[in-house]
């Protein structure tokens, strides 16, 4: 079990708090200030470890090495970029990472339309809306997830994306799913028999939301969708993460079904647990991990990974803001605690009652 936390002084959530959390081993982290595309040097990822190691925590995950647009794109410049990816996994290898979570979406990494949406105890957490979000462009987007983010950066709204984001978007709007997909074949092969030398395991994070905004292909968003991207490259390292709530954002996916199919694969090295609750088809706020707090039925998805062998990573993602708390939208300390430990307990128990 471990948990997010950004270095550099960009959070409020300390590593000596997180060492505090019981069952917490370590945690998932990544170098904001690095722009995508660009090395990550063994120094720059040494003074991170060391940071998380003398706290007495583990850096095993990261979370996210976040692939050059250009890539995406699949433009001539995405080899020399690719090269710098498979440095950066060399250099994470001999820092003992045996993890990397990252995306494939293109332009958007991960959107909702209220940061701060109050829940009835008082607390609040994040929320999405998709007729608001249909009526908006991606400036007005960008606009509200600065203003919504606390002086601390939002994975994924890296400042460097947003200058050309608009004309990214147009980009895609004029290439197809399949071509999207032979762009994602380029990357997987380039990339997967380096995971393999380096021992590294490759988790793509589905989309979040699932659903299509400004026309943007959707690559992780079903069943059937993570069938096709993990048959681009059958090696056991192209994997997936299994976010739960954004994958669990549909209603019609069946997340236990999914976490026994690919987990009985080998192909789930890491888990996202949270759970959402629906205010119509496409609408959803998240909500607190528990099962009654949500549509998502945690007992069944951590008993669908037990029982498929499942032996990855596995960390609460977002939680609520609750008890007065302040900092990153969904990263606070206390809900993501109390998540942590309500998860750790189903597997206790169905653990023991299998033994
Ligand atoms: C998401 C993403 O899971 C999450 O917290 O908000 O930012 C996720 O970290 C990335 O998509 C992974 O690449
Ligand atoms: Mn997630």
């Amino acid at each position: 079990m471990i948990m997010r936390w950004f270095p550099n002084g960009d959070d409020k959530v300390t590593l000596s708090q997180i060492r505090q959390v019981p069952g917490v081993s370590g945690v998932a982290t990544m170098l904001p200030f690095v722009p995508a595309g660009d090395i990550w040097t063994p120094e720059q990822i040494g003074s991170v470890k060391k940071e998380i190691n003398d706290a007495g925590l583990e850096m095993e995950v990261i979370e996210s090495v976040n692939i050059h647009e250009d890539i995406k794109k699949g433009l001539p410049s995405k080899d020399k970029y690719i090269e710098n990816y498979i440095k950066t996994m060399k250099n994470l290898s001999d820092a003992g990472v045996k993890c990397i979570c990252y995306n494939f979406m293109p332009v958007l990494d991960w959107y909702r339309s209220d940061l701060y949406f109050p829940l009835p105890d008082g607390s609040n957490c994040m929320a999405y809306s998709h007729s608001y979000a249909s009526t908006l462009t991606s400036d007005m987007m960008t606009k509200d997830m600065i203003e919504g983010c606390n002086d601390l950066t939002l994975p994924g709204w890296e400042p460097e994306r947003f200058p050309q984001m608009a004309a990214d978007i147009e980009y895609y709007n004029n290439i197809s799913r399949d071509e999207y997909f032979s762009n994602i074949k380029y990357f997987l092969d380039a990339v997967i028999p380096y995971a393999e030398e380096y021992d590294i395991d490759f988790g793509v994070h589905p989309d979040d939301p699932p659903f299509p905004l400004f026309g943007l292909p959707k690559v992780v968003n079903n069943a059937e969708a993570i069938r096709r991207y993990l048959a681009l490259n059958p090696s056991r390292r192209n994997g997936l993460t299994l976010c739960t709530g954004s994958l669990g954002a549909n209603i019609e996916n069946d997340i236990p079904s999914m976490a026994r199919e690919f987990a009985s694969e080998g192909k789930v090295p890491f888990v996202h647990l949270r759970n959402v609750r629906h205010t119509s088809e496409t609408d959803f706020h998240e909500s607190a991990h528990l099962s009654e707090c949500g549509d998502l039925d945690m007992f069944a998805i951590v008993k669908a990974l037990y029982e498929s062998g499942f032996n990855g990573y596995i960390r609460p993602d977002h939680g609520r803001m609750i008890w007065g708390e302040t900092g990153r939208p969904g990263y606070g300390l206390y809900d993501r605690a109390l998540g942590s430990n309500y998860i750790l307990g189903l597997w206790e128990a169905i653990r023991k009652l299998n033994t």
